[in-house]
């Protein structure tokens, strides 16, 4: 079956343009300015209309033990509201448990998502025990397709020290495999912790005053040190701050290969949601913190300036209920927020629409980047011959507010609830299937693993 889509805007990293693309089953088989319906079985105008390549979202938590309960979104919740809001794939985090091996966990998350998944998707490797057998089977794993692996500087059932994630960089560079580091000084946010809690202090309220910025940018720092001792590239995920995003350009300007994601979250929101305390405050309690807003400038110029690569989500979701686990104490709510449902409206409308981003940077940020970091470019992340069918098609003139009542998450609050948005999801096509059409799912569960190549660096 050939399906023709006309007239649309065909947004790529490089340009945007009217262009007409042809689809042959799950393929593109050509994209050109002027296509003739004569070639095709059927016929879609797309007038008035943008195309990006299926949006990627590579941090996603679903289905994930998280302080003695389970995140409200697993595979099914999860990938419904990703394919929703136009992201065609997640990479979520297979996580070993202490005294598992990374086969163990592989087989253990393919368990949660296969057959569940209403998007495609990969997994990353969360390395939470480093041993020999570990070691080992980084290979198995990058046979896998697992080819990129998540460190934690911080929470004790996942925290490596700086020896372990030195030998672990030294195995991947070997490989050919690279790693996303969650970076914040634990010792000292647990002094902290304990200091306010001598002194009382265990509100919701507190949490972000346990983890400030420079605690990000010290371990940021401390990182990339590490990184460049054992001469390997290195992802720096979830940057939130100024003080860590120095360290990051001062590591490249004496010629270290840093890449920086961040979060919508952290472009948008800022630490006076904390303020009120109590049960809102704990909506937003997510690590590392919302800063200020002055940061929140910083992180926009950066990505105006091609200076930090992929925005995802950090999806981790959690519902009212869960959060009041931590009401009478901060550190037992358990840490995240959605958000994989609104990244591509969220970065339409106050990114590209206010001027702070091209069309063109939103798809690098979004699909190109993240498609060639994590090894499925040009599989995904481009429109071109070749390339999987995967499409999202926005009505840029459309106008709706985010609201819990209409969201897919299986959760019942929204962190951007009552926010404006300009420029919604019209369609998607997940490998030439329409799967969102006018806004609504019409197809689910259609998401398949992706076995990922080597990593490539974005330009
Ligand atoms: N931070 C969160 O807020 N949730 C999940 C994991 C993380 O690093
Ligand atoms: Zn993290
Ligand atoms: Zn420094
Ligand atoms: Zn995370």
């Amino acid at each position: 079956m050939k399906l023709l889509l006309q007239n649309g805007t065909v947004v790529s990293g490089q340009e945007s343009g009217k262009k007409d693309i042809l689809l042959d089953g799950e393929i593109i088989c050509r994209v050109d300015t002027e296509i003739s319906p004569e070639e095709a079985d059927e016929v879609v105008d797309l007038e008035g209309k943008l195309v990006f390549p299926g949006f990627i979202d590579a941090h996603t938590h679903f289905d994930l033990e998280v302080s003695g309960t389970v995140t409200a979104d697993d595979f099914e919740s999860g990938t419904l509201a990703a394919i929703a809001g136009g992201t065609t794939t997640i990479v979520d985090f297979a996580t070993q448990n202490k005294g598992e091996t990374l086969r163990e966990a592989l087989a253990n998350w393919h368990k949660k998502a296969d057959g569940r998944s209403s998007c495609d998707y990969g997994f990353h490797m969360a390395i939470s025990d480093w041993n020999e057998e570990t070691s080992a089977q980084i290979k198995d794993m990058i046979e896998a397709g697992v080819t990129t692996f998540k460190l934690y500087m911080t929470y004790p059932a996942m925290k490596l020290n700086d020896g372990e994630i030195y030998e672990v960089l030294k195995r991947l560079h070997d490989m050919g495999g690279i790693a996303g580091v969650h970076c914040e000084n634990a010792d000292i946010i647990d002094a902290l912790i304990r200091e306010a809690r001598s002194q009382g202090r265990l509100d919701a309220d507190t949490h972000p005053r346990v983890r400030p910025a420079q605690l990000e940018a010290e371990a940021v720092h401390r990182l990339l040190v590490t990184a460049r001792t054992a001469g390997t590239p290195i992802i720096v995920v979830h940057l939130t701050c100024e003080e860590a995003y120095r360290e990051i350009e001062q590591a490249r300007a004496g010629g270290q290969e840093v890449y920086a994601e961040t979060c919508p979250q952290y472009l948008l929101m800022d630490d006076s949601l904390y303020v009120q305390g109590g049960a809102e405050a704990a909506k937003y309690v997510i690590s590392p913190p919302l800063r200020k807003k002055k940061d929140q400038e910083c992180l926009w110029k950066a990505l105006k300036e091609d200076r930090i690569q992929t925005v995802s989500t950090d999806h981790c979701s959690f519902t009212t209920g869960q959060k009041a686990m931590g009401k009478e104490d901060f550190t037992k709510i358990p840490n995240g927020m959605p958000g994989v449902e609104t990244r591509g409206t969220l970065l339409y409308t106050y990114g590209v629409r206010e001027g702070r981003i091209s069309p063109e940077q939103m798809c690098r940020v979004l699909s190109e980047n993240p498609a060639k970091l994590y090894g499925m470019y040009p599989q995904k992340g481009c429109i071109a011959a070749g390339s999987t069918a995967d499409l999202v098609i926005l009505d840029p003139e459309k106008e709706a507010v985010i609201s819990a009542d209409t969201q897919h998450y299986a959760m019942d609050y929204a962190p951007f609830e009552g926010t404006k948005i300009k420029g919604c999801i019209d369609k998607v096509y997940l490998h030439g299937t329409l799967v969102v059409d006018e806004g609504t799912v019409q197809v689910k569960k259609a998401g398949r693993y992706v076995p990922r190549q080597k990593y490539t660096a974005p330009q």
